[in-house]
Parts: C-alpha cells; sequence; structure tokens
C-alpha cells in the first residue's frame, strides 16, 4: 500500500471507529466476530413508530398476492412466503433500506462501497417444519473468504420466539468458513434461538449457519430482511426503480443502489471516473 493509502486506512479507521463508538455498536460488532451474528435492539435503529406500519403493509401486500391460500408457503421447506424487491413497494421500506445504524454495522463489516443485495420479506404462518440450516453466501466455493461478501440484514416485525417459528443461529459457525453438510442441514440441535421483540435488527454476515424453527402458535410471522453486499457481488435483485424513487431520497441512497458501479458497460466502456479508484492499490483497505 502506498504511504497515501496508508494515511487514508488510519483516517478512516479513526473515522469508522468514532461513529461506531457514538452510536454504541461496540458491543454488537464483539457479538459479530465472537458469535456470528448479533441482535440489535428497536431503540437503537430509530423506527419504533414504522414497525406496524411496515408489518401491516407487508401483510396487506402477501393478502393481495393470494399468500393465504397457498398457506403462506415457499419453495423450500419451512421457509415463509416471500415477497421480492419491497423499495419499490413503499415510502417505508425506502426509510428502512437507508436506516443509519443499519448502514453503519453494514459497511463496518463490508466496506464504505457496500450496495444493496436483495430485497424480501416473509410472511410465516403455522408449519411443522424446521428452515434446514444453510449460510446465506451462495454460491461460492469453500473456504469461504474470512471477510463478507454479503450479510443479511433482518428486521423482525413481529416478536420473535422459538415457538413462534424464529430463526434459529449455530454461534461460531462463521469459523469455519464452509456451507453446512447435507447432515449438518438437519441439526437442529445446535442452532440457538434468536428470540427477540418486534423491531429488532439481527445481523447475519453470509458465512454463519443459520435456519428456522416450527411456527407451532398461531398468527404471522412477519419479517422484511435487506441483503447488502460488497460491490463486486451481482446483486439478487434487480436495483432499478422508477427514477422519482431515487429522487426523493438522499444521494446515498441511489449509491447504494448502483449509481456508482462502473460495470456492466457496453461499446463505449467504463466510465474511468468510477473505474480507476477501484484499483486496490489507490484506495484504502477499508472500502
Ligand atoms: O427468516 C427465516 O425464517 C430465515 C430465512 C433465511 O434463511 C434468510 O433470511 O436468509
Ligand atoms: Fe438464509
Amino acid at each position: 500500500m502506498s504511504i497515501t493509502g496508508i494515511a487514508q486506512l488510519v483516517g478512516d479507521t479513526k473515522a469508522a471507529y468514532e461513529r461506531i463508538r457514538a452510536k454504541g455498536l461496540e458491543r454488537h460488532i464483539a457479538e459479530l466476530d465472537i458469535l456470528g451474528y448479533t441482535v440489535v435492539g428497536p431503540e437503537l435503529l430509530g423506527m419504533t413508530d414504522r414497525v406496524e406500519e411496515t408489518r401491516d403493509l407487508l401483510i396487506e401486500l402477501a393478502t393481495r398476492e393470494g399468500a393465504a391460500d397457498k398457506e403462506y408457503d415457499s419453495y423450500l421447506a419451512g421457509l415463509s412466503y416471500e415477497l421480492y424487491a419491497l423499495f419499490r413497494q413503499g415510502r417505508v421500506f425506502e426509510e428502512w433500506m437507508i436506516n443509519p445504524t443499519i448502514l453503519e454495522l453494514g459497511k463496518y463489516l463490508l466496506g464504505d462501497n457496500m450496495i444493496v443485495n436483495n430485497s424480501l420479506a416473509y410472511v410465516k404462518g403455522k408449519t411443522d417444519k424446521h428452515l434446514r440450516l444453510h449460510s446465506d453466501t451462495l454460491m461460492v466455493p469453500e473456504p469461504l473468504p474470512e471477510y463478507r461478501h454479503l450479510i443479511n440484514m433482518t428486521i423482525a416485525l413481529t416478536d420473535y420466539t422459538m415457538d413462534g417459528g424464529c430463526v434459529g443461529i449455530v454461534p461460531g459457525s462463521h469459523k469455519l468458513r464452509r456451507h453446512p453438510t447435507a447432515d449438518e442441514a438437519h441439526m437442529y440441535e445446535l442452532m440457538v434461538p434468536v428470540e427477540c421483540p418486534a423491531g429488532s435488527l439481527i445481523v447475519m454476515p453470509g458465512n454463519t449457519w443459520h435456519g428456522a424453527y416450527p411456527k407451532k402458535t398461531d398468527g404471522l410471522r412477519v419479517t422484511l430482511v435487506q441483503g447488502y453486499s460488497r460491490r463486486y457481488l451481482a446483486p439478487y435483485v434487480a436495483l432499478d426503480m422508477d427514477p422519482a424513487i431515487v429522487a426523493r431520497n438522499p444521494p446515498e441512497f441511489a449509491r447504494l443502489f448502483g449509481s456508482e458501479l462502473w460495470m456492466g458497460f457496453g461499446e463505449d466502456g467504463v466510465d474511468t471516473q468510477l473505474m480507476v479508484p477501484s484499483y486496490a492499490s489507490a484506495r484504502s483497505q477499508l472500502s
């Protein structure tokens, strides 16, 4: 790294640490390192007043799609009925996407250039099936990288309990740097239930093994999932949207949705303004 690169790294590190401290997120960073996940309480997200509205809107969208007729079933046993690309379907989802606490933790894990990778919601009804253990770093060969490619930011919009079919996480599994085998995928006794109140954020980096418990209780479990990744990973969800949505949000929203990516060029070639700083030799390791 050049002297400039090192000086930038020092500056970036001090600034990142100050921001983490100012928000009181040190404990969560430690848990991510030690356990491979963390749960952030609703107060720290600062959007407690949006939880009910978001939950009701998701139930309304699912109902309109006929989810109840399908008994909230999905393509995988134990996974819930899925809704996709929420950021195009309501103002409140735009706010969740750029929630400052989510972005702070995300950028600590993925660097300042992180982009949106996924946008999903789950509506889960009663089921006697577990969701099998897996890691979200799909398609990546082993050994999985020690640093994170992507993170799953799960926002519980109803209270999470084991009997209510909450997520279960295998603590320390991120250190294995591999996917569970077909046999391990059913070792549910390894899971710790993530029980937390509605409005909590569960941060699950892509190497962490997780699944979900059968839902024995009546009523629906409602969840918003936002995936973020390093910018070289092709997003799972299409990032394009009505320009009016981009226009009514801060510039960081556009950036998270790819406005500064140089990939995807055509006959005219790359935008060198965007591409040249991507050379690792020209920047801090934090980005
Ligand atoms: O919310 C759940 O039941 C777990 C779903 C899951 O595996 C995920 O969001 O990656
Ligand atoms: Fe998952």
